[in-house]
């Protein structure tokens, strides 16, 4: 579908009359001149709660973008992803992550095939290969249970599986420890293999294409470590693998009946849903993997069913939208006052950048509006410790999505209070800021003298005005995760709609698994052309002195 200019649509223009309102109000006068911006502008789906009102919006600003939304075809490209049209054009495939979590029943044919149907029959497959090794059937090579479960992989196949086991911890089973391995660098490998016993444990090889040069040489080292104590014949027993490449997933010696597959329209960084999402399942059991399904689940429904004014993914995106491209923000935080979601900002950087950092329409003209800010983030209340400063007083503004559960999975008492209490307090004092009246009282009432006052006033203000939305879940079980994984996603989509832009194909990564090719045999020692510019050159012939003569 080609699309006009974003800034020539009415309602971009209209939005851009409409900020230059809207850039001098101060967020504390919008909640002292409307009682209910709370209850207006907040709504509840798929067990989520959002608080969009910390924001520079009035009901005009949020129907302009909702015009906006409509005019750039939001409706229509959303029942065209979750009907399978091949939305990722350059691709040329369809984009079906929802068709993943669909429940068992439900039909979709893409490419002649029942989606929903192969999905059903791996997630059976999976189901009963995580009770084996749960229940301790799977035997190792000496016929012990599986201890260890290492993950290797890197990106879509990697992130996703470790941020959700991480953050569905405290339904994880005791005694079964997983490790996540990505990078090439060996120390990597090496930190993990050190921990582990080759009789207890499970490698799971996860990629996509089964080709990626990390996850391969991590893979093959992995082989030849267990190999060193182990035999060929009980490979089968310590590896399996997930992917979509059946023959390199033979010829690298893993038995296919250990192999779960996926389908070439779930996208890397979507794919946690898939049998990508193995690891997640061995930790927490089927059922509760289901349940994390199952959220994600209903947050497509609210996102195909609800009106665009009350649903919760196209209000995240399309406030989103409103301070990248009508008020600048080049970046933005993210901050879960929740420890278990220790990897979620890691996460969406993947979701968010990879997805949407295009600078060229689906049809590949050059863009005019910029698009994905820069995601960033960590939990709190360890960020209000060191970057929040730059949020607070810092010259750019950046806006923040604080998440947080209303209730904990751990027993400790009084923790929580303290948590919620520092995740609320932050989003008001960016909302307030303090004033110079306010400083200045306050410093009176420390009985500081006037020219003490005058020194240190301007460092204690806080312009405040500085935008936020609060996402709360009951609690951090695997629906209210799935849910929220899948909000961003929609979010990220709904984002991608008005942008114009591919948000599923990643050219920019393809790059990098090329560019290494050939320059990792000048390091080692092949004849070199001094091929590249000095610099390049420079650091190779480093490189290549130090290795050949590093005993290793
Ligand atoms: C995700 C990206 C990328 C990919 C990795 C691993 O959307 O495409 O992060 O997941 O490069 O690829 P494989 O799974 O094919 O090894």
């Amino acid at each position: 579908m080609h699309q006009n200019a974003l800034t020539e649509t009415p309602a971009f223009q209209a939005l851009t009359r409409h900020q230059a309102e809207a850039d001098r109000w101060q967020l504390r006068d919008l909640f002292t001149s409307r009682q209910d911006r709370f209850s207006r502008y907040s709504l509840d789906a798929a067990g989520l709660f959002l608080d969009y009102s910390k924001n520079s919006i009035d009901d005009t600003t949020l129907s302009l973008l909702m015009d906006l939304a409509r005019e750039r075809g939001v409706e229509a490209h959303r029942d065209a992803m979750f009907g399978g049209e091949r939305i990722n054009n350059t691709e040329n495939r369809s984009v079906l992550h929802t068709a993943l979590r669909a429940p068992r029943g439900s039909r979709l044919v893409v490419n002649g095939q029942d989606a929903i149907a192969e999905v059903h029959a791996v997630l059976d497959r999976m189901a009963a290969f995580v009770e084996r090794v749960r229940s301790g059937q799977w035997r190792g090579r000496s016929g012990k249970a599986v201890t260890d479960v290492v993950n290797i992989g890197i990106g879509g196949s990697d992130l996703g599986p470790e941020m959700v086991c991480r953050a569905l911890r405290s339904y994880s089973q005791p005694g079964l420890s997983f490790h996540f391995v990505a990078n090439v660098d060996g120390h990597d490998l090496d930190a993990v293999l050190s921990r582990v016993n080759p009789e207890t444990t499970l490698f799971v090889v996860a990629s996509k294409t089964f080709t990626t040069r990390e996850t391969m040489m991590n893979a093959q080292s992995a082989r030849a470590w267990f190999l060193q104590t182990g035999s060929e014949a009980d490979l089968a027993k310590h590896f399996v693998a997930v992917s979509t490449n059946t023959d390199a997933v033979r010829s690298f010696g893993i038995d296919p009946d250990n192999m779960f597959p996926f389908w070439d329209w779930v996208g890397g960084r979507y794919s946690v849903w898939s049998a990508i999402g193995l690891p997640v399942a061995l930790a927490v059991g089927f059922d509760n993997f289901r349940q994390f399904l199952d959220g994600a689940h209903a947050m497509d429904q609210h996102f195909r069913t609800a009106p665009l004014e009350s649903n919760m993914p196209v209000l995240l995106a399309m406030i989103g939208v409103w301070y990248r491209n009508f008020f600048g923000s080049g970046s933005v935080s993210i901050a879960p006052y929740h420890q278990d979601l220790g990897q979620f900002a890691a996460y969406l950087q993947q979701l968010e950048m990879e997805s949407n950092g295009k600078r060229v329409s689906r049809s590949g003209q050059a863009l005019q509006v910029e698009t994905c800010p820069v995601v960033w983030g960590d939990v709190g209340t360890n960020g209000q410790h060191a970057y929040f400063q730059l949020l607070h007083q810092g010259t750019d503004i950046i806006p923040v999505d604080f998440i947080a559960a209303l209730k904990p999975t751990h027993a400790l008492p009084g923790h929580h209070a303290v948590l919620l209490a520092n995740c609320f307090a932050q989003s008001e004092a960016f909302m307030l800021g303090k004033d110079a009246d306010e400083v200045r009282a306050e410093l009176k009432a420390q009985k500081l003298t006037d020219e003490q006052i005058a020194t240190l006033l301007p460092h204690k203000v806080f312009p405040g005005n500085r935008p936020s939305n609060t996402i709360l879940m009951e609690t951090l079980t695997p629906a209210a995760l799935g849910a929220l994984i899948a909000l961003y996603e929609h979010k990220v989509f709904v984002q991608g709609v008005i942008w114009d832009i591919n948000s599923f194909d990643q050219w920019g990564v393809e790059l990098g698994k090329v560019l290494a090719k050939n320059i990792e045999p000048e390091i080692n020692g092949a004849p070199r052309p001094e091929a590249h510019d000095s610099s390049t050159n420079g650091l190779i012939a480093r490189a290549r002195a130090a290795l050949s003569s590093s005993p290793a």
